[in-house]
Parts: C-alpha cells; structure tokens; sequence
C-alpha cells in the first residue's frame, strides 16, 4: 500500500542503521531507530483511538522523540498539527477547537494547563517530554518496532498549520502529502543535499522552515542532523567543525557575525548556509562574505506553500533578492486593485502556482476564496518585483505583519487585546527595527478620556493570554493616532515616527 510521503523520506530508510539524529551530547540515533520508535508511537496513536484524517495537536519541546511523533502521524495517515511552545492555554485552545482535533500531545509540565482545554474541546490529552517521559510514551513502550504503514493518496493531507491572517482569527492551512513531498525533493536537489550532508538544526520544529524544509530536505536525501534544542550560540559554535550546512533566520547569523569566535576558519569546511523566513539584510549578506568568504543562499517561502523561490547553488547569490522561482513554480507579480499581471519591473502582489501551494484554510472557504484564485495562483500578501536577470526581490508587505526573529506577529491580535483594556480607547501595533530580531513590536495606546491606562496591568494581561515572542516590547501612550482622508490609521506614519526606539539594541 502507498503512502508517497512516509515510503519517500520515511521508509526509504528502513533498516539503515546509518546515523540520523546526533544529539549535542553525543548520543545519536540510527535511521532504523528512529524509525521504530515512530512505529510504536504509530501504534500507540491508534491505540488512542486515532484514524486516518484524524487531527493530532502537540505542543511539546523539540526531541527526537517529538520528530518521530511527526513520522508516526504520516505513518497513521494522521494529520500533524504541530504548535508554537510559546503558546498560552487560550492560544492552544483556539487550535484543539478549531481543527477538531481528537488528541493533544503536550508536555508533561503543561498537562495541568492544558487539560480543561483538551475537554472542553473533547479531545484526549496525552504527554510527551524531552527526555522520552510522559503519558503517550508509556503507551508507546512495548509496542511493535513495526508498523503497517496506513495507505495515502498526493491530496490526501499531511499536516495543518495554522497562521493568522490580517483579520480574524488564525486559519488552518491545509498541506498534501504531495505538497509537502513536492517541495523537499526539489530542495534538496535545488540544494545538493547528499547522505554525506549533516545539517546543524537549531530551529523549531513546528514550523515550516524547520520541520517541512530543514527535516524533510535532510530525509529526503538521506543524511544526518545534529539535533539542538534552540539556537544556543556557544552550541553552535562547537558543533559547527562536525556539520556540512545550517538552515536558519537572518537572526541566526546575525547573532554568528556578532561573535569573533565565528571566523573565516570556523566556517570553511561548510558547504552550504541557507537563510530564510524573514529578509536578510544585504548588509548582513556582505559581512557574511567578507568574514567568512562564502555567500549565504537566501530563498523564500511561507506557510500555505512551503518554499516559492531561492537564490542559485551554483552561480550569483545576489544579497537583497530571494532568487529565482523553483522548478515547477510559477510565480507573477500583480496589480494589487485589478489583479492583472504586470510587466516585468514592476512592483506589485506576488501570486505563484504549484505542487507547493496548499489546499485552502481548513472550513474557511470564503478566507481560501479570497487568497487562492481559481486558476491556482495564490495571493502571497507579500509586494515584490522580478528584475531583468529573473531575481524576485521582496519589497514590501501587503499584510499588516511583523517578523520578529522569523516569527510572524499579526497587529490585529494584539491591537484587539489592548482595545479590550480599561482606560485604553484605541491602539496601533507596528513593528520597528532590532538589531536581534530584524524587527520587534511596539504598541502605541491612546487613554480613554480622563483615563489613563495602567502599563503593568496591561502587560499582566498580555502575558497570560499571548504567547511571549508577540508581547510588545514598548508600550507607549499618544493622545491620537495619524490616520488618512479614509480615516484609516497611517501605521507607515507611525513606523516612521518610532524607527529608533530600540535603535541601541
Ligand atoms: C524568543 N523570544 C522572542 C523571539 N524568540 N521574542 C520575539 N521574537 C522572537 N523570535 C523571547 C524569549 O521568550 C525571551 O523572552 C526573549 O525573547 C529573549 O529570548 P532569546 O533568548 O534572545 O531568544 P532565543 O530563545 O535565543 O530565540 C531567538 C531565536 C528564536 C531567533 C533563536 O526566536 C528562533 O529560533 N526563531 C526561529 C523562528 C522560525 O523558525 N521561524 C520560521 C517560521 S516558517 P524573555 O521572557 O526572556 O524576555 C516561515 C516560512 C519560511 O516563516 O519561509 O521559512
Ligand atoms: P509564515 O506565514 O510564517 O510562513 O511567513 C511567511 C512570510 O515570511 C512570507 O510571506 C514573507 O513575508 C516572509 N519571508 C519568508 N522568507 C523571506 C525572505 N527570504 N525574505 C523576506 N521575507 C521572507
């Protein structure tokens, strides 16, 4: 029976007791052990009650055990659902009830939290730890090292994850097994991957830069990864003599060039360093050069289609682009208002087509109408231009975002939050400049008449229903905000107007 993207990155390495997750302190994993360690957990996710189509959510911290909980959910023909760890029981909440999903796997210290959200949505709640612990361990031991690998179909989905929107709540965007599948073989053949590649892998593992590219690549070639929790730079540091290539944010290496450990030596066995998820600065690109001699591969994607386009492995990485649309992806610029194309050079919408593009927002339909055309272009909400030679540049955003260390902050959340608290008639969330995280957020309030509003109050609430990396990192008081002729807030104006809050950071 088939199951394309278990057989392709998963089963294709059954019995190799070559080397697949190296752990900082020197324990490793075999591709058959992991292997049979997802198999057991494929068991004990039916023994749960799981079926194919099934949702499983986990919140849990990165582990091999964690990755194989990935593989035993394409095992079982289960979609994934895997969640920040930065995540509030309110913010997991939404996600349980959202996707119907009927198990939460969370972290044996979150049970306590997380329990009344798994009832209230009717779902099993199940742990796991990283070091193996937990409830869905135990039920995992003892079970077959094999498993009838359940058939799937290329539309069958895969995994959902879910990614807010300018309005609303966060939308579930549903990924194949051929989107997902697609897109890794051509990366890693975009990319040279080998079985000889070891890849430093110091992202998180609920995202698609480092579960659907870094793993997936890594698997689909058949090479190793040294497994770090987080991104640790003295860890970093001392793993990089034993690895061939890193995947990471441009915060990865600004925080590198930040170091004099880092030098042209530390680097030069390396083949290959990839940044993505957010804009390298061209700055950034040419320190990277000048310290280390190599050029950092930058390229560009996003949740709903993996990855769009990437510089060349051979030929220019040119710094400030995003390189060339991948094989078999079509990409074109149009006009914002009309949605006709526009001739090249020009700056407008960036739509693409392809195996890579996922299949709509789980039960939205009127949200995936608005964003995926029925011709199959969908509608990034990032601005850009193609230049003569073919570089896609990204210019701008046509969505009210904010990419702080690779992760996405939707205004719109936060905005609704401050506008709830006493004594605050109004908000604006922006995102202003940081030297760490590329960019971070400040909130911009205005009192209610005769009102003031209470910071720390309101920080105390943020915290306890927000995720840590969405708080804002300044929270100022203006008697009005700027707003045009439409009455719309002019955030442009405020962006301008806080550019240099964390300039010294
Ligand atoms: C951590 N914090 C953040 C943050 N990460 N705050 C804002 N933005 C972030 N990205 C918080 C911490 O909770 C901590 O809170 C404080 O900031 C300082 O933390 P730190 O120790 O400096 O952070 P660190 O743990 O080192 O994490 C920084 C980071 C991490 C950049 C290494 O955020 C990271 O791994 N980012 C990668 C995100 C990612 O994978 N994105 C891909 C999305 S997929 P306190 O309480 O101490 O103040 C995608 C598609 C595509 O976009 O194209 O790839
Ligand atoms: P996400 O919704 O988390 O998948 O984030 C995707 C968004 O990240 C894209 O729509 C872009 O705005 C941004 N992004 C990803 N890669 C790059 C890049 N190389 N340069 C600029 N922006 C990027």
């Amino acid at each position: 029976m088939a199951n394309p993207l278990y057989d392709r990155l998963f089963g294709a390495h059954a019995g190799k007791s070559t080397p697949f997750l190296l752990l900082a302190d020197g324990q490793s994993l075999s591709h058959a052990e992991f292997l049979a360690m997802a198999s057991r957990f494929a068991h004990a996710l039916i023994a749960a009650g799981l079926e194919p189509g099934d949702r499983l959510a986990v919140q849990i911290e990165k582990s091999p055990e964690a990755l194989a909980l990935y593989a035993a959910a394409v095992q079982a023909g289960v979609i994934f659902l895997p969640l920040n760890t930065g995540y509030t029981a309110d913010e997991v909440s939404y996600f349980v009830e959202n996707s119907g999903a009927k198990l939460l796997v969370c972290d044996p210290a979150r049970a306590e939290a997380l329990g009344p959200v798994a009832s209230a949505a009717d779902a099993a709640l199940l742990t796991l730890g990283a070091d193996g612990d937990g409830s869905f361990a135990e039920s995992a031991a003892g079970l077959p090292n094999a498993f009838d690998t359940v058939a799937r179909g290329e539309d069958d989905l895969a995994a959902f994850l879910y990614t807010s929107g300018t309005t609303g709540r966060s939308k579930g965007a549903m990924l194949s097994q051929a989107n997902l599948l697609s897109n890794c073989l051509t990366l890693a053949d975009e990319w040279r991957f080998t079985a000889e590649d070891i890849l430093l892998h110091a992202l998180p593992i609920f995202h698609t830069h480092g579960l659907f590219v870094a793993t997936n690549v890594t698997l689909a070639a058949g090479g190793a990864m040294i497994f770090l929790p987080k991104f640790d730079l003295d860890v970093i540091l001392e793993q990089m003599p034993r690895v061939t290539t890193m995947m990471g944010v441009p915060t990865f290496y600004t925080r590198l060039l930040g170091d004099p450990r880092f030098t042209a030596e530390a680097a030069a066995h390396m083949r290959l360093f990839i940044s993505g998820s957010a804009p390298l600065l061209a700055e950034t690109h040419r320190q990277f050069e000048g310290r280390t001699g190599q050029r950092i591969l930058e390229r560009y994607g996003m949740t709903e289609t993996n990855m769009n386009t990437s510089n060349p492995y051979d030929g220019d990485r040119r710094a400030g682009t995003v390189g060339f649309p991948l094989p078999g992806v079509e990409l074109r610029i149009t006009d914002p208002g009309s949605g006709s194309e526009l001739p090249q050079g020009e700056i407008g919408q960036i739509e693409v087509r392809g195996p890579n593009v996922f299949k709509g927002y789980w039960e939205m339909p009127e949200k995936t109408a608005a964003e995926l055309r029925e011709n199959g272009f969908f509608i990034t909400g990032d601005l850009g231009m193609v230049d003569s030679d073919g570089y896609v540049s990204i210019v701008g955003r046509g969505k009210d975002l904010i990419i702080s260390g690779g992760y996405n902050i939707y205004p719109k959340e936060i905005e609704a939050l401050l506008d709830d608290q006493p004594g605050v008639l109004e908000s604006a969330v922006i995102g202003v400049p940081h030297a760490d995280f590329g960019e971070t957020v400040l909130a911009v309030l205005v009192p209610e008449p005769g009102a003031g509003p209470d910071i720390a109050a309101i920080e105390a609430e943020v915290s306890t229903k927000l995720a840590r990396f969405k708080h804002p990192r300044r929270m100022v008081v203006a008697e009005s905000l700027p707003r045009n002729t439409m009455g719309k807030v002019q955030k442009n104006v405020l962006r301008d107007a806080y550019k240099d809050a964390f300039a010294e950071s």
